[in-house]
């Protein structure tokens, strides 16, 4: 987590601006980073990073656009050197993947001072501004960290979280995991509806207003998740059925629109917890995955799995992303299985 030193100095960064603009990965601790920020400010803009998982030169000419002051990137594991050098206003980079070197950024990650920390983004955030708990916990969750605010929110919303105790279950049985993938459906999509319910989300007042329709509004993104929800169970049915080698369960789909690689390989792991997930959406000549696994380390088995052919990956030390040429794919698996012990 922050130093109490730390979140001043972002609280600092934050409160001394008149425009800032937000860019964020896009999942749900991303997602609610943002949020907390934004809500805070009420102020500023917001765009989900979707080139994944860089942020680069091509995102910069919005700073000029909207005339920010300051730039806030929030849980974007890459961020190049060319975004940081064409911002002529400060950048505030907080984030936990990496870490990497860069020049010119205020870049917050607990993993400078300690490699293997693992802080989610949104965590950091509810640090610095102490309010919206709500968002908080569906940001953690779903970025499997328990927080240590878990018993203040179980006393402020004993229905959302039942007696569920593990993270796994608090994701998936709990209220609290229905919110994670309203959430995360947000986000899938054309852009402009991802901007709409952005847009709604940083006035929503409680987690009942979606989950009970209260208001237009809440029901507004409670019918767009029961929406999108019916195509990912489509595929969560699918991918149940799939071929399993040994440790292994390996699931592809093809572009039809959304990507759900990432919300398939957790609730995959959490069915399959012996496994290590690969769950790949074809798109182009490319298939890109999402890894997962619950005690198999996946940095290193990327590594040696990759090389020599076309593609990359990385991310955290359980839950990676990837993406390889698709007449690679299956000579990745391959080497996969050969490469786990
Ligand atoms: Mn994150």
């Amino acid at each position: 987590m922050l130093t109490n030193k730390q979140t001043e100095q972002i609280k600092e960064e934050l409160d001394n601006s008149q425009n800032p603009i937000f860019f964020f990965d896009d999942d749900p601790d991303g997602l609610c980073a943002f949020l907390l920020f934004y809500r805070y400010k009420k102020e500023g803009h917001g765009f989900v990073v979707k080139t994944h998982p860089k942020l680069d030169v091509r995102s910069a000419p919005k700073i000029e656009e909207y005339d920010a002051d300051k730039v806030f990137v929030l849980d974007v594991a890459l961020l190049d050197q060319d975004f940081i050098d064409a911002s002529r206003v400060p950048v505030i980079w907080i984030d936990h993947h990496g870490p990497y070197e860069r020049n010119k950024v205020k870049y917050f990650n607990p993993r400078l001072a300690k490699k293997d920390a693992n802080i989610p983004t949104t965590y950091m955030c509810y640090q610095v501004v102490q309010q919206d708990l709500w968002i908080a916990m569906i940001g953690c969750i779903a970025d499997y960290y328990m927080p240590d605010f878990i018993d203040e929110f179980k006393k402020k919303y004993p229905d959302l979280i039942d007696d569920q105790k593990s993270i796994g279950d608090i994701y998936f049985k709990s209220k609290v995991g229905t919110l994670i993938k309203i959430f995360s459906f947000c986000l899938k999509g054309k852009t402009s509806d991802v901007m709409k319910c952005m847009k709604v989300l940083t006035r929503i007042e409680s987690p009942y207003e979606i989950l009970n329709q209260e208001t237009p509004r809440g029901k507004f993104i409670f019918k767009r998740y029961e929406k999108i929800k019916k195509s990912y169970d489509d595929l969560f049915k699918s991918a149940m059925k799939e071929f399993c080698k040994g440790k292994l369960l390996v699931f592809t789909y093809s572009d039809d629109k959304m990507s759900f690689t990432g919300d398939l390989a957790n609730e995959l792991l959490y069915k399959f917890p012996d496994k290590i997930i690969i769950v790949g959406r074809k798109k182009d000549d490319d298939v890109r995955m999402s890894i997962r696994s619950k005690d198999t380390l996946i940095p290193p088995l990327l590594e040696k799995s990759l090389s020599g052919l076309e593609g990359y990956g990385g991310g955290h030390e359980y839950a990676c992303g990837a993406n390889v040429k698709e007449r690679d794919f299956k000579e990745f698996v391959e080497r996969i299985i050969n490469n786990i012990d």
